[in-house]
């Protein structure tokens, strides 16, 4: 077969952000764009002969195509074997659950999350480490670095691969498996929970879930596990389908983008258990019935509530957060004696601490949450967990999470973000704003006085590998902290986040509204950063 050698250029801008590589579609649609990248990464690990790489991508518009000239190139650099979910679709954490079971060099991910898809929405691609995990900091360097002295890539003269089912395929010096996407990972969920006694409370007919795939990947994952191995009735699972365009739908699991299982979860019928899933199946969206759960409390209440679930009942050998998210977590650790790490925002940053047995559980604010028993954030297994959880407590999920606040205290908790504003007014407020938090020490804001004020910083405590510029820190002698980021995951100007928190320990306090509860530290993070004015608008793109 003939391998091309095809001259090329450097592409500005290939420069890996939170999670690699993320653009629009008609930007990765461009002639040698992706086949750049591609070869930019095989070079950053040193080629791809012999090597066993798994391929999966989320059903987004371009996987297709993508999937196709991913497979001629990885042939051309004599890999050894390909392991491809059937018609191209795995989830991302099915991907790296089949990185670390086949022992295998990598992954490359193609998704873009929880970015809308289509013709003119995102698309995206992630390099995973053979831990399963996202590529670390130095890795993804390489790779840019890489995509700054490209002069050809290598690819296959081959015709397109069918993908359609489980099948074994040879590509000229490269074995493809294809597979089954979905019976691994269920197998995997199998041993970490209590399917029997999950099973019998939904059997019981006590018990209803509604899942909202959000035409996603996690569609097939879903129906697979709870309608079929768990016996939830048919029709648990919504917008099951993982469609190219998610049905022209925005698949991020938070109160404005999942509007029709808030919708649902807002009826007098609403199920005992509402929850959804992204893109590319690795965020959760926990919901009772009228009551959203924030992410940064459902990590918190996991590591609680550990203990009763099988795959944990052992112990937890410490946890994790990413720095934005709220300190719920840290209460629990502190109870059980029990290391926290905070971390910068970026699955990646987690990698080090899963693979040296330091954490068990780690969570982030953006609706991730997951554990050691793979190297990503995990959507469904979230979901199974909150339902080992309620099998075995048998209380709705909202009494659960208060009587966690009534033993911990409640961390009111939001995020204010502000989508697709000039990235040269991003960048100039947040310049201003780290001059100014880093002189306020000491100082009185309103009834607050000010503990410290930074950009936070990161020293991996494995490797010793230090990460700056992680976000700016305005924490109070109350346990309080505003904290101001931009984004690494937008593709359309800078989207700023703005992070608010406070500690009320009071049980009698813990049914004020969050909005309501912040108001005043609102206010300071508003006034602050003057973004309402530097931006023009009235107020957050999204409130979560
Ligand atoms: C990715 C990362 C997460 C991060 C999230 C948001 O998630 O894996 O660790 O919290 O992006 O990042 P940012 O605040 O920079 O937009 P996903 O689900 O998009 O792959």
């Amino acid at each position: 077969m003939n391998i091309h050698t095809v001259d090329s250029t450097p592409f500005e801008g290939q420069k890996p952000g939170t999670s690699v590589l993320r653009k629009r579609v008609t930007v990765f649609r461009q002639a040698r764009y992706l086949e750049n990248f591609i070869q930019a990464l095989f070079n950053a690990i040193g080629g791809g002969e012999g090597k066993t790489l798994v391929v999966g991508c989320d059903g987004r518009f371009y996987n297709q195509e993508a999937i196709q000239i991913i497979i001629r190139m990885a042939a051309a650099q004599g890999v050894a074997r390909l392991l491809v979910g059937k018609s191209g679709l795995l989830s991302t954490p099915a991907a790296s659950n089949l990185i670390r079971k086949h022992k295998a060099d990598g992954g490359i991910i193609l998704s873009a999350s929880h970015n809308p898809g289509g013709p003119d929405g995102d698309f995206g691609i992630k390099f995973n480490g053979p831990n399963g995990g996202p590529a670390s900091e130095q890795v993804s360097a390489a790779i840019y670095h890489e995509t700054g002295r490209i002069r050809a890539y290598r690819i296959l003269e081959a015709d397109d691969i069918a993908l359609g089912k489980p099948a074994e395929i040879t590509l000229d010096r490269t074995r493809i498996h294809i597979i089954n996407p979905v019976t691994d990972y269920a197998d995997l969920m199998e041993t970490l929970f209590d399917f029997p006694r999950i099973r019998g409370m939904i059997e019981a007919g006590m018990f209803n879930i509604c899942f909202d795939a959000m035409h996603a990947i996690t569609g097939p994952y879903a129906y697979e596990i709870l309608e079929r191995r768990l016996g939830a009735l048919p029709g648990t699972v919504i917008n099951a389908t993982p469609l190219s365009d998610f049905g022209g739908g925005h698949p991020d699991p938070n109160l404005t983008y999942a509007h029709e299982l808030v919708e649902i979860m807002n009826r007098p019928t609403a199920p005992d258990l509402g929850a959804a899933s992204d893109g590319d199946g690795d965020r959760n969206m926990i919901l009772g019935k009228r009551f959203f759960v924030t992410p940064s409390d459902s990590i918190a209440i996991l590591a609680a509530n550990a203990h009763l679930v099988p795959g944990y009942r052992s112990g937890l050998a410490g946890v994790a957060r990413s720095m934005p998210t709220s300190q719920a977590l840290d209460r629990v650790a502190a109870r059980f004696g029990i290391p926290c790490f905070e971390t910068p925002t970026g699955w990646k940053f987690f990698g080090n601490l899963l693979d040296s047995g330091k954490i068990t559980l780690c969570g982030e604010e953006s609706f991730g949450s997951g554990s050691d028993h793979l190297r990503e954030k995990d959507g469904v297994w979230a979901v199974l967990f909150w339902l080992n959880i309620l099998a075995v407590r048998r209380q709705p999920v909202e009494q659960i999470v208060r009587e966690h606040w009534a033993a911990f205290g409640r961390n009111f908790y939001t995020r204010h973000d502000y989508e697709q504003v000039e990235s040269g007014i991003a960048a100039q407020m947040m310049e201003e704003l780290r001059d100014r938090i880093t002189t306020l020490s000491g100082r009185k804001i309103g009834d607050y006085k000010v503990a410290y004020g930074d950009d936070f910083s990161y020293q991996d405590p494995v490797d010793q590998s230090v990460t700056e510029h992680q976000g700016l820190r305005l924490g109070f002698t109350d346990g309080s902290r505003i904290v101001f980021r931009l984004s690494g995951t937008g593709t359309e100007g800078a989207t700023l986040r703005i992070y608010i928190e406070k500690y009320i320990a009071d049980p009698a306090r813990h049914g004020e509204d969050t909005q309501e509860a912040l108001k005043d530290l609102i206010e300071i993070a508003n006034k602050l950063s003057g973004v309402l004015t530097r931006t023009g608008r009235g107020g957050p793109t999204v409130i979560t």
